[in-house]
């Protein structure tokens, strides 16, 4: 007996120290995923794991409940596993007998068939039953409808209600108990697929060209969201970035109030508008109230609203915006607006004109 305890010692230390090391990095998971900041305006972390929005909560539900069960058959088959390479080891060099051989158990094999079985049919009906919450959702006529176009390498965004255009960062208002507003999207392409994806509000939704899908979201807290496109969609797909703001109601109506104005028109800066009308500029370029009518690009009428360049690659700067018209495929390579081939005389002057479109 004592003989045996101590031929044991071994064995337990080391499965010890395995538990040990199994908790332990089970417990930096949890960190790293719980510990993502709720209460901070800026949500700069995509995560699942923040959820601010009716989808966001249910989809982190969901992972909960999915990572409980697949949890607790890690944790089973971890140790079922760690049992028997300690218990059934080999402990004597000079033993080649063979264990007893077993063949074929009807109950061990209905066991390991039916469970699992089980298990799917719950995970698959659970899945389901959040799928349909959320696609059933019915949308209020107070709904703030916007269209999300993806494009090579930028997002357009149009309030068809409130009348007005604008790119890469979706304004919305706030939810909140005393005046609930849902955002309702409905999401197309205009040429490959992408995926429409701010992990904190909702979940993936493809964007593909002559089919509109559909989501919606009510966020509960104000702040900047970051996303990002989902599928690859070309050599830029990487830095198609996105940003949602979620605004106060009062904040959110000034900034309508301001995108429904056409661009500004500052005579101070008319060379350079003259320069933007002139070149191909305004042939693939909106700006509201002047002759620039061109959709291939993003709409410029309000470019200065916006706090970063061609989709969150960088901040929106003059110095920025200098570089980005001498030669986008240096901040941006792969982007599909040609290097004009201006003068520095010229760009200055279009950026001129750029900065005033506040
Ligand atoms: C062939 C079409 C085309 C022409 C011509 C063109 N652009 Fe663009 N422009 C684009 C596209 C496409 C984008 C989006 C690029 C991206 O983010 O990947 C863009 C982005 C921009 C942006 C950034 C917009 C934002 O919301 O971040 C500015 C500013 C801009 N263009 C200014 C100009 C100026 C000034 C000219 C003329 C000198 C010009 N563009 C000519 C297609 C064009
Ligand atoms: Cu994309």
């Amino acid at each position: 007996m004592s003989r045996r305890w101590r031929q044991r010692k071994g064995p337990r230390r080391i499965a010890g120290a395995a538990a040990y090391a199994f908790l332990l990095l089970l417990s930096c998971v949890g960190h790293a995923a719980w510990a993502v900041p709720t209460d901070t305006i800026v949500y700069q972390t995509p995560s699942i794991f923040g959820p601010h929005s009716g989808p966001a909560h249910m989809i982190y539900n969901l992972s909960l409940f999915v990572i409980q069960i697949t949890g607790t058959i890690f944790i089973v088959v971890g140790s079922l596993l760690v049992y028997v390479l300690v218990r059934f080891r080999q402990r004597d060099p000079n033993d080649d007998s063979e264990p007893p051989q077993i063949y074929g158990s009807t109950q061990i094999e209905l066991a390991w068939t039916v469970i699992p079985v089980l298990i799917v049919v719950v995970l698959f009906l659970t899945t389901a039953r959040f799928l349909f919450a959320i696609q059933d959702q019915k949308m209020p006529p107070a709904a703030l409808d916007v269209n999300g176009v993806g494009h090579q390498f930028w997002w357009e965004f149009q309030y068809p209600k409130l009348g007005f255009t604008t790119a890469n960062e979706l304004h919305v208002a706030l939810s909140t108990e005393h005046a609930p507003m849902i955002t309702s999207l409905g999401l197309l392409s205009a040429d490959v697929d992408h995926s429409f994806w701010v992990p904190q509000l909702f979940g993936k939704i493809d964007m593909i060209p002559n089919q509109v899908n559909h989501m919606w979201f009510n966020p509960d807290k104000a702040g900047m969201y970051v996303g990002q496109c989902a599928q690859f969609c070309g050599v830029e797909h990487a830095k198609m970035l996105l940003r949602v703001y979620v605004q106060t109601p009062e904040d959110f109506a000034a900034w309508v109030k301001n995108q429904q104005q056409p661009g500004v028109q500052d005579p101070a800066v008319a060379e350079g508008r003259q320069v933007f009308e002139s070149q191909a500029c305004s042939s693939c370029h909106v700006v509201r109230g002047t002759s620039a009518h061109g959709k291939f690009g993003p709409d410029l009428t309000h470019f200065m609203s916006r706090d970063t360049l061609a989709s969150g690659v960088a901040d929106n700067t003059p110095a920025n915006l200098k570089l980005w018209i001498k030669d986008p495929d240096y901040v941006k390579p792969g982007s599909l607006m040609p290097a004009m081939q201006l003068s520095d005389d010229q760009i200055d002057k279009v950026v001129a004109y750029l900065t005033t479109l506040k």
